[in-house]
């Protein structure tokens, strides 16, 4: 996949996208990574990238000529989806990332500052993406959210076992508690059914650690998630009967 960014500030993507896993699949040439900076496409004296909003308001605004020259002259003729990271964008989910990373190619562009002109939107990017509800100062780190993401989807970026548990998290619940050595931290021992030996017993206690810790803090997840027989008997023993709605008729 060849994901092409768009930015005012190429230097923040520098360290970030070349180490460990993304440094690997650049290196193995399943990902290209190029950054791009949009002042680079500013033919103006003072190479003007932003503006002051019309009919005034906060901020400055990302000018139109910069962006789609700078898109223009990467794309060519080639056709792929144009996406601007903003907070006014489709919230970025799992379900997302695994469409995007089905994609040969991507082109993100960060916004910066208040915005970017209306007509960027409008007649240049395909989609808009939000990384969460919360405010940021451009939309770099979120692009590096997006590519960091979808890379993890792409065939050989993840090594085996990496992907097996890649699998095991497409069970859409929270990992239960892991350990490593030593046995014994300050006197904090590793639960006994992890050196037990018995693999039955230790499936079903992460299964269990994993439901009551997405029961405890992300039950929205449940909602989601197809649940076995014993999984059902095992989220009874959790059960508030506080949380049950009251019965009706
Ligand atoms: C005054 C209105 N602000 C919107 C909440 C203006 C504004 C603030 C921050 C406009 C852009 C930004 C910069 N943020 C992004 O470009 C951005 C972002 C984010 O702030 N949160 C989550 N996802 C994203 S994707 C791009």
């Amino acid at each position: 996949m060849r994901i092409d960014i768009f930015t005012l500030f190429p230097a923040m993507f520098f360290s970030a996208l070349q180490e460990s896993i993304l440094k690997r699949a650049q290196q193995r040439g399943l990902l290209t990574l190029i950054v791009h900076s949009i002042r680079d496409y500013a033919l103006d004296r003072h190479q003007m990238t932003d503006d002051l909003p019309y009919g005034g308001g906060e901020g400055m605004i990302l000018k139109p000529e910069p962006i789609f020259r700078a898109v223009r002259s990467v794309l060519g003729q080639a056709t792929a989806p144009v996406i601007l990271l903003t907070p006014q964008g489709r919230p970025l989910k799992s379900a997302l990332v695994q469409e995007l990373a089905q994609q040969p190619r991507l082109l993100l562009i960060c916004g910066h500052y208040e915005g970017v002109d209306e007509r960027v939107r409008r007649y240049l990017v395909t989609d808009e993406i939000s990384i969460g509800d919360y405010v940021l100062t451009g939309g770099e780190l979120a692009a590096m959210v997006l590519v960091d993401a979808v890379a993890r989807f792409i065939p050989g970026v993840l090594g085996a076992a990496e992907s097996a548990h890649h699998d095991s998290y497409a069970s859409g619940l929270l990992e239960g508690p892991q350990y490593t050595r030593p046995l014994v931290f300050e006197n904090w021992a590793v639960p006994e059914v992890l050196v037990s030996g018995n693999h039955a017993r230790i499936a079903r206690w992460k299964r269990t650690m994993a439901l009551q810790r997405t029961l405890e803090r992300r039950p929205d997840l449940l909602e989601g998630v197809m649940l076995t027989g014993e999984d059902v008997e095992i989220l009874k023993q959790f059960h508030r009967p506080m949380d049950e709605p009251d019965a009706m008729e």
